[in-house]
């Protein structure tokens, strides 16, 4: 069995869980926050037989889609205390950060 753990957009995350459970998997979704932007993410949790860890990477591909978000840079310490300017710069967020791990024991009590 394989543990996958899916970083997606908040916007795409509702459709990635309902296509997940529409072809039988388990997930679980989570809010998050992603650590560069500081801006609200969803994180799902979907364990899966390793026959059809492809299936369902499939379904979050389809499901998920990259967007820009706009990040404004921190002022550097030379700014501080002059006028800061904020400047907001185009950042490529996702489809989806997606890792995959062996999962050693899987029980339901
Ligand atoms: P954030 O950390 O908020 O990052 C959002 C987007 O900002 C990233 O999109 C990337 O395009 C950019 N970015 C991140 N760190 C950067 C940096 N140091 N310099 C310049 N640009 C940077 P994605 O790569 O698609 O990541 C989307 C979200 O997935 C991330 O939100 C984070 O929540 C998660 N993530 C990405 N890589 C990860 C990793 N290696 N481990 C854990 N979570 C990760």
């Amino acid at each position: 069995m394989k543990l996958i753990t899916a970083i997606v957009q908040d916007e795409d995350a509702g459709k990635v869980v309902n296509a997940l459970v529409a072809k039988g998997f388990g997930a679980t979704r989570f809010q998050s926050h992603g650590g560069f932007l500081r801006a609200r993410n969803s994180t799902i949790f979907a364990g899966v037989e390793d026959h059809r860890l492809d299936e369902a990477l499939q379904v979050i591909r389809d499901n998920c889609r990259s967007r820009t978000r706009p990040f404004v840079p921190p002022p550097h310490a030379a700014e501080l205390g002059e006028v800061f300017m904020p400047r907001s710069i185009d950042t490529q967020v996702g489809g989806a950060t997606v890792f995959v791990m062996d999962v050693e024991h899987y029980e339901k009590m």
